[in-house]
């Protein structure tokens, strides 16, 4: 009896592992397929994108909307829908690597389901045309034409309020112009998540942390109310400072003319005793591109492929060559292979220096995950955050007092006043930026497709999320921004990055997470102050988590990383000698809006 029971369990445990293994076969074979088409078109519809970014003209837009019509054809066929969902079913025979390819081949499909191939022509079509009108916007102040860039010149140096409000008013340009797409672009995002069963655009962006929308948005939350102390004593130092400088009666609410970002999303300028702006005057656009990729190389990174130099599109186009491009820095993997390219419009400025930072970390992040062991559909972040996080933890990194004295940024005998350089660093990298990021970005995209925002609403539903979680207002005061204009669409990912902003957020909470593991573990140095500069030990600890891509948990590779779940512990942490400083400048004053 005994024996017959063994023999009988050796032939169901036999066909089980037989059933698994061919389960395993046919998943192996269609990922086989699926992965090799993936990067093919992937490829096409960049290389048509490239050209329609770098030179806005309507036959790049054409070859761009085709090629895009080309990717979806392929990566939202029902075929490619019904057998990764098929496959699915039978999840516990799948490896990991597998189940992680067949989902992400899913939310491939979900942005441009073939099983309404209406829908995703009109949506190809609509973004195409946004991206369009936004790469190919002529700004005007006072009557000229103008670039972005010029903008920021203004805000950055002007000392008028009138000059300062007439270029943040020009910043604003773009919302009028975008409004149609975006009311359009709404709708057909909205169908298009639907089609494969997400409730909304914004529960498919964030289905790729494996997180629901209302998860993200108390994580967010979350985030804010552990830095809020801090972020009101900023505030409240920071609307004294401006008042002073403009010669004005303390406001509640900062206007937002007064800060050099068109956003309000980071405080620059503030602080003279850290500003670095003089160190830039000397330097070539080109060394500040040189000085980022060096700090890679010397953690062990290799240079970067000479098809980067040729490729990328990296300074301003000339004045005069007629020539529109994106005006956003970027970075993409053009061929999910060794084709990446940077499309930057690097001045000399440290603003310049540290995106050049932020855009060559996704550059090495692709590159480090461009291995046969990493397929193709998995060459991406581990989310969406690690991306943005590896190169905002280099730029703060890049921003250290001892490293810029190290590479020659800074001179030798150059003082650092801790308070203030940490002050800087809180109002520039990290404590506003949340507020813009995990407030008003966040809830005002939530609200945009989870709650079907009405168009008659965009402006101020922006304007009371600017107000309450910045303590920022219009520059003519509240209620002067009507619904004629469309102020969230002049911030570039409302309409080119849709849905995704909150990974800034995670990712700054990330980078100070990072960082403090690195310094404290590694550097054994302080994180308000050491030095990356030279040291393999960090590229390798770096490395460790970057060529994994998307094939691993984020939860755990975090943990297995850092040693901690996510968490604003480090970024407290960070600030922590802030918090005193600020109270005793801040006596007697009125702290915060409400
Ligand atoms: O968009 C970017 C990068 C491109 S991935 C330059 N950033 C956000 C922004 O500019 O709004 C970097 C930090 C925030
Ligand atoms: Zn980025």
């Amino acid at each position: 009896m005994q024996r017959l029971l063994a023999l009988f369990l050796r032939l169901v445990v036999g066909w089980t592992a037989m059933e698994e293994s061919r389960i395993q076969e046919r998943a192996n074979r269609f990922l086989t397929v699926v992965n090799a088409c993936y990067q093919s078109l992937y490829r096409v519809q960049q290389e048509a994108q490239w050209l329609a970014d770098t030179d806005v003209k309507p036959e790049h837009d054409a070859g761009a909307e085709v090629a895009g019509r080309a990717y979806a054809a392929f990566n939202g066929n029902p075929a490619i829908i019904n057998e990764a969902k098929e496959l699915l079913t039978h999840r516990k025979e799948l490896t990991d690597l597998q189940v992680r390819q067949l989902e992400r081949a899913l939310l491939n499909a979900a942005e441009g389901p073939m099983t309404n191939p209406e829908l995703v022509g009109k949506r190809i079509a609509a973004e195409t045309a946004q991206a369009s009108t936004l790469n190919g916007f002529q700004f005007k102040l006072n009557g000229t034409n103008v670039v972005a860039n010029d903008l920021d010149r203004v805000m950055n140096t002007s000392d008028n309020l009138a000059d300062r409000q007439a270029a943040w008013e020009a910043s604003k340009q773009t919302g009028p112009a975008l409004k149609p797409g975006l009311v359009k672009l709404q709708g057909l995002r909205n169908a298009v998540a639907r089609e494969l069963g997400h409730s909304n655009y914004f529960a498919l962006q964030v289905a790729g942390y494996e997180m629901t929308a209302d998860q993200m948005v108390t994580l967010n939350d979350n985030f804010l109310r552990d830095i809020r102390p801090l972020y009101l004593q900023l505030h409240t130092w920071a609307k004294y400072k401006l008042a002073a400088k403009y010669h004005q009666p303390v406001p509640k609410r900062i206007p937002a003319h007064w800060i050099n970002n068109r956003w309000a999303q980071e405080w620059d300028g503030l602080v003279e005793a850290a500003s670095l702006d003089r160190y830039f005057t000397n330097r070539t656009p080109e060394s500040i591109v040189k000085n980022a990729e060096q700090f890679y190389v010397g953690l062990g990174f290799p240079p970067l492929p000479a098809t980067f130099w040729e490729k990328s599109d990296l300074y301003p186009a000339p004045k005069g060559s007629g020539r529109l491009k994106n005006a956003h820095a970027s970075c993409w993997h053009v061929d999910l292979d060794h084709d990446v390219r940077s499309l930057m419009s690097v001045e000399s400025t440290p603003w310049w220096f540290f995106t050049a930072h932020h855009e060559l970390g996704h550059g090495y992040y692709f590159l480090s995950y461009t291995r046969p062991e990493v397929p193709a559909l998995l060459r991406t972040g581990a989310n969406p955050a690690f991306h943005e996080g590896i190169g905002e933890q280099i730029s703060l990194a890049a921003g250290q007092v001892p490293y810029l004295k190290s590479v020659g940024v800074l001179p030798a005998d150059y003082h650092d006043d801790q308070v203030a350089t940490l002050l800087q660093t809180a109002l520039a990298q990290g404590i506003p930026f949340m507020f813009f990021a995990s407030g008003t970005m966040t809830h005002w995209e939530n609200d945009l497709y989870t709650k079907d925002l009405p168009a008659d609403q965009y402006n101020a539903r922006w304007w009371k999320y600017v107000g309450d979680y910045q303590g920022v207002e219009a520059p003519g005061g509240p209620g002067s921004r009507g619904e004629e204009f469309c102020d969230a669409a002049t911030k570039t990912h409302i309409s080119d990055n849709p849905a995704y902003y909150y990974s800034y957020a995670i990712a700054t909470v990330q980078k100070f997470q990072i960082h403090d593991y690195i310094a404290r573990h590694i550097l054994h140095q302080p994180p308000q102050s050491c030095n990356y500069a030279n040291n393999r030990e960090v590229g390798d600890f770096l490395k460790k988590f970057l060529r994994v891509g998307a094939t691993q948990d984020w939860r755990k590779l975090l943990r297995d990383t850092t040693g901690e779940d996510l968490s604003t512990r480090a970024m407290r942490d960070y600030f922590a000698p802030l918090q005193a400083w600020l109270e005793k400048e801040n006596a007697g004053r009125p702290i915060g809006w409400e």
